[in-house]
C-alpha cells in the first residue's frame, strides 16, 4: 500500500476510534444518565448495620454507628473537618434600626480570624424582625453571589471576593458589579420571612471559600488542614463543600453570641451546592435545629448509586475541588462506596429535615432525593418519630411527611415562593 494511503488510512481509524469513545463517555466529560430503565438494581447499604456487621437496635447502638457514620463520610466523601477550635472576633459594622421600611433591625458583622489575619472575614447579614418575639428563631443559608445580591437595599456593600463570571454581564474580572445588586432577591422573600417572626441570616458562600479548583488558595483550607496533600488520589482532606460547611458552623458561633436570634432554633437551609454542604454542616453541627436541602443532588440528598442525572463520577470530574481525593476512587465504582445518602440524611435525625427536588431539575434526581429521605426513616423511628411516612412517591406540588417532609415542585432548578412556602410552614410546626 501507498505509504500516505497507509497513514490516511490510519488516521481515520483513529479518528474513528476516538468519536465511538466520546459517545460512551470514555473521553468526554463522564456520562449521566436520563433514562429510568437503566437505573438498573439498587443495593443500598445497611443503614442500622455496622461495619462490623452489628445489628443497631437501641438508641445507644445509633449513637456509636452515628459516630461510624461521620467517619466514613468524612474519610470517604467530603474529607475530614479540622476539629482545632479558631479564634473568632464578631465586629458589627453597621445596625440600621429601620430595614425595609421599619419591618427590621438589619445587622451587618464580620467575622473576623484572629489567628489569620490575611484570611477575608466572613461578612453576615441578618435582618431580625422588629415586630416579633424575641430572641427571633432563624432561617440561616449561605448566597451564591454576595449579600448585596440577595438584598433589596441599595447600602448593602458590594462583595469585593471573587466571584463567578459565567453568572453573566454582573461580574467583571471574578469581581460583583452594581448590575448584580438584587439579582437573586427572588430567591430570599425576606419580607415574607420577617413577616412570619424569623430572623435571616445569611453571607457569601465565596467568603469561605470561592468557588473553583483553587479557589483554597484564598480561603479557610489554605491556613486549616493539610493542604500540601490536596486532592491527592486516597486523601482524606476536607473539599470546598466541607469548608462551607465549616463556615456556617462558624457563623452559629455567632448566632450564639447575638441576644436578638433564638440559636436553638436555627433552620439552616442550602440549595444545590449550598444545600449539599448544608446537611454535611447540619449533621456534623446539632446546634443547627433542622435542615432543608433544595436540590441538592448529587453528593447532597440523591442516592448515589442511584445511577440518574449527574452521576459521582461527573460530580467529581466537573467540581474536583468539592470532595475529598478519595471520593474520586469510587468514579466507576459507587457499588464499594462504604456509604450512600440516605445514611447522611439519616444523621440529622431526630431533627426535622425538609428534602425539596424540582421536576425540570431531572439532573438532581428527584427520585433519588425522595429515596435518600424514605430510607432516612429507621434513625427517625429509633428515636420514637415517623421521618417520612409516606413510601410512594409523590404528585407533583405536594409536601409530604412529618419529621422528614418532601416535595418535587414544578418548575426548574431554583428557589421559588413555593419552596418557601413550604419550609416556612415546616419550621413553624416542627421548630417554633
Ligand atoms: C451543577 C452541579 C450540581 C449542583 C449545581 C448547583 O452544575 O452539577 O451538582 O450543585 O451545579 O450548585 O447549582
Amino acid at each position: 500500500m501507498n505509504r500516505s494511503i497507509h497513514w490516511l488510512l490510519l488516521y481515520f481509524l483513529v479518528i474513528q476510534a476516538a468519536t465511538a469513545q466520546t459517545r460512551t463517555g470514555v473521553l468526554a466529560e463522564p456520562v449521566y444518565n436520563y433514562d429510568e430503565a437503566k437505573v438498573g438494581d439498587l443495593t443500598l447499604p445497611d443503614l442500622l448495620r455496622t461495619t462490623a456487621g452489628k445489628q443497631v437496635t437501641s438508641r445507644a447502638d445509633w449513637a456509636a454507628r452515628r459516630a461510624e457514620l461521620l467517619q466514613l463520610f468524612a474519610e470517604n466523601v467530603y474529607g475530614k473537618t479540622p476539629a482545632q477550635p479558631v479564634r473568632l472576633q464578631f465586629q458589627t459594622t453597621s445596625i440600621q434600626q429601620n430595614a425595609l421600611n421599619g419591618l427590621a433591625i438589619r445587622k451587618q458583622v464580620s467575622i473576623v480570624f484572629t489567628d489569620y489575619p490575611k484570611l477575608p472575614p466572613i461578612e453576615v447579614l441578618i435582618y431580625v424582625p422588629k415586630n416579633a418575639a424575641k430572641p427571633a428563631p432563624v432561617f440561616m443559608g449561605l448566597n451564591f453571589c454576595g449579600n448585596h445580591c440577595v438584598s433589596p437595599e441599595a447600602d448593602i456593600p458590594l462583595s469585593t471576593r471573587w466571584v463567578d463570571n459565567a453568572i453573566g454581564e454582573v461580574s467583571v474580572n471574578n469581581r460583583a458589579t452594581e448590575k448584580s445588586r438584587g439579582m437573586q432577591e427572588r430567591r430570599w422573600p425576606i419580607d415574607t420571612i420577617l413577616k412570619r417572626g424569623y430572623a435571616l441570616v445569611t453571607a457569601y458562600y465565596g467568603d469561605i471559600e470561592p468557588d473553583h479548583k483553587t479557589g483554597w488558595r484564598s480561603g479557610i483550607r489554605s491556613v486549616l488542614g493539610d493542604t500540601a496533600r490536596y486532592n491527592g488520589p486516597q486523601d482524606s482532606q476536607w473539599g470546598a463543600i466541607g469548608a462551607w460547611a465549616w463556615g456556617m458552623s462558624r457563623i452559629m458561633d455567632y448566632i450564639q453570641t447575638d441576644p436578638a436570634l433564638d440559636a436553638r432554633r436555627v433552620v439552616l437551609m442550602g440549595h444545590s451546592r449550598i444545600g449539599k454542604a448544608a446537611v454535611w454542616a447540619g449533621v456534623q453541627d446539632e446546634r443547627i435545629a433542622a435542615v432543608i436541602s433544595n436540590e441538592s443532588g448529587e453528593g447532597g440528598a440523591a442516592l448515589s448509586r442511584r445511577w440518574y442525572g449527574e452521576t459521582v463520577e461527573r460530580v467529581n470530574t466537573s467540581f474536583p475541588h468539592w470532595f475529598t481525593g478519595r471520593y474520586k476512587t469510587f468514579n466507576q465504582r459507587v457499588a464499594d462506596l462504604p456509604v450512600d445518602q440516605h445514611e447522611l440524611l439519616a444523621l440529622v435525625a431526630p431533627r426535622p429535615l425538609y428534602v425539596a427536588s424540582a421536576d425540570g431539575d431531572q439532573w438532581s434526581d428527584p427520585k433519588g432525593e425522595f429515596m435518600g429521605a424514605l430510607y432516612a426513616e429507621p434513625a427517625y423511628k429509633l428515636y420514637g418519630k415517623t421521618g417520612l411516612g409516606v413510601t410512594t412517591f409523590p404528585g407533583l406540588n405536594q409536601s409530604v411527611g412529618q419529621t422528614v417532609r418532601y416535595h418535587n415542585r414544578t418548575g426548574k432548578h431554583d428557589v421559588t415562593n413555593y419552596d418557601w412556602a413550604q419550609y416556612l410552614r415546616f419550621a413553624d410546626e416542627l421548630v417554633r
